[in-house]
């Protein structure tokens, strides 16, 4: 049985020299993210605040699934080459989730409810600077579909209305759909929010899957241990025992509400426009809670992480399939970008192959890359100096640059043209396709001409004897 909890991620990433402690007065209103977003940006780490400015009892943590260091401490994959092949591996089988008793679920040491559910008590974080409010933005919604009862999670951004009330975003996806059937009936969707689990929880949230296939099968399989749930207080739903909190609520058949901006993915805002309201009923946490504050907006945060990764695994598996197999190194979406960008590492067996494999990069299950970019064997996909090195040497302006107009484009694109007549979900624009894998692959002499002329006898000298 393997620990489920955020908390024992949050122990082994201190462990590792991953996380630093914060114990100075912070106030979650006002300084909270800046000094999260600066940790993780100046010293890539995650932090940790246990003294909060107005809520007593809580502690706070930041940035803990950044990068694929962090993401290898929680899923225990020791190999980060391996990381990227493990996951899509694993994310193909499912464990079925087991049930447990209150008595055995930590989330449930405190039961709050009626006056005493109040969202104005939680450490919720004034993340951006144009957001209104502060935000709850990692509360992974738990729902079930009216008709058939089968679970769906996804995560969505919780805008702090009232101590019993949020927005509720919901983007056109399967949660979506689930909620469009409670409407038909004229009937509240009941929503258990769960605030704080296991990075393999996010993950599976955070991962396009097909309709019906419950989320939670999917991170047991990533754990290999079935995730444990517990039955909710006010609703037909159950929601892992050793979260940290669960709001328990329900999204109203009609009437919105103005929300946003929002600091967002992309890095940029989603500008202000209006959501579904979610009233809280009950919320459940641990006697000792921990809020997960998850970072959003400029990047690089958690919110482009979880996307990111997820983003690498369904693009490595969709790779897999194009000519039969190519020979494809790494993948890399670039948080760096917004999530807009995506660099394969392939060797091309033939000419004109890194052009179809960028193709296909830019046409999987996910919209946000609209650049993809090829490199060659000999460069490290992760490394922005080589991935520009390669851009620039290898890279024939007129035959390895090509557009393709008038595509799909990720929503939260601001530069991309909103299609006439519907909301900004929907954006059409251009996808861009840079092939900088070495030239003329057929002529060897020639290929010869673009190999980094690396300094003499580089493999030979160790540095490290010569340094004082
Ligand atoms: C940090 C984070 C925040 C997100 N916020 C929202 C949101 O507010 N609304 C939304 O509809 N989707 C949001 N998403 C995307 C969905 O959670 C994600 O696409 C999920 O896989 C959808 O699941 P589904 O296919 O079961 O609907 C967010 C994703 C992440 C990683
Ligand atoms: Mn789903």
């Amino acid at each position: 049985m393997r620990d489920q909890s955020l908390r024992n991620h949050v122990a082994n990433l201190e462990q590792q020299g991953e996380l630093i402690r914060i114990t100075k007065e912070v106030d979650p209103h006002q300084n909270v993210s800046a000094i999260g977003w600066k940790a993780y940006d100046r010293l890539g780490k995650s932090t940790l605040f246990t003294n909060l400015k107005g809520f007593p009892g809580w502690e706070l943590v930041n940035q803990v699934i950044t990068d694929r260091r962090k993401w290898s401490i929680a899923l225990g994959i020791d190999d980060e080459e391996d990381f990227i092949p493990t996951l899509v591996d694993r994310v193909k089988r499912q464990l079925k989730p087991v049930d447990v008793s209150a008595a055995d679920a930590p989330v449930k040491e405190v039961i709050l409810k009626g006056k005493d559910a109040d969202l104005t008590k939680v450490p919720a974080l004034w993340h951006a600077e144009n957001d209104p409010a502060p935000y709850i933005a990692s509360g992974m919604a738990i729902i079930k579909d009216p008709e058939t009862g089968v679970r769906n999670m996804s995560i969505h951004r919780q805008q702090i209305m009232g101590p019993d009330q949020t927005g509720f975003l919901i983007c056109p996806r399967h949660a979506l759909r689930v909620y469009q059937k409670y409407q038909k009936r004229n009937e509240p969707m009941p929503v258990a929010m769960v605030v704080g689990a296991h990075p393999a929880i996010y993950y599976a949230s955070g991962f396009t899957s097909s309709y019906g296939l419950d989320e939670l099968e999917i991170a047991g399989s990533l754990l290999d241990d079935p995730i444990r749930l517990v039955k909710c207080e006010t609703i037909d739903i159950e929601v892992p025992a050793e979260a940290e909190m669960v709001i328990e609520g329900e999204v109203l058949p009609e009437g919105m509400v103005e929300e946003g901006p929002f600091g967002e993915a992309s890095g940029t805002y989603a500008m202000e426009g209006s959501t579904e309201i979610f009233k809280v009923k009950a919320i459940t946490h641990r006697k000792d809670p921990l809020f997960y504050a998850m970072q959003c907006g400029a990047p690089m945060t958690d919110t482009q992480s979880i996307t990111g990764t997820c983003i690498e695994t369904v693009i490595t598996d969709h790779l897999r399939n194009v000519e039969g197999g190519l020979d494809l190194l790494d993948v890399r979406c670039l948080g760096i970008a917004g999530l807009m960008a995506i660099v394969l590492k392939l060797r091309p067996r033939v000419e004109g192959q890194a052009k179809t494999a960028l193709m296909a990069a830019l046409s999987s299950p996910y919209l946000h890359p609209k650049l993809a970019i090829a490199v060659d064997d000999d460069i490290d996909a992760s490394d922005m100096r080589q991935v520009f090195w390669s851009m620039t040497t290898r890279v024939h302006g007129s035959r390895d640059v090509v557009r393709v107009p008038n595509t799909r484009i990720w929503s939260l694109d601001n530069v991309s043209d909103i299609v006439p007549g519907m909301s900004a979900m929907y954006r059409i624009g251009t996808k861009l396709i840079i092939d900088a894998t070495k030239p003329a692959i057929t002529q060897t002499a020639e290929r010869a001409r673009f190999t980094p002329a690396m300094p003499h006898n580089f493999n030979g000298v160790n540095l490290e004897d010569y340094l004082p």
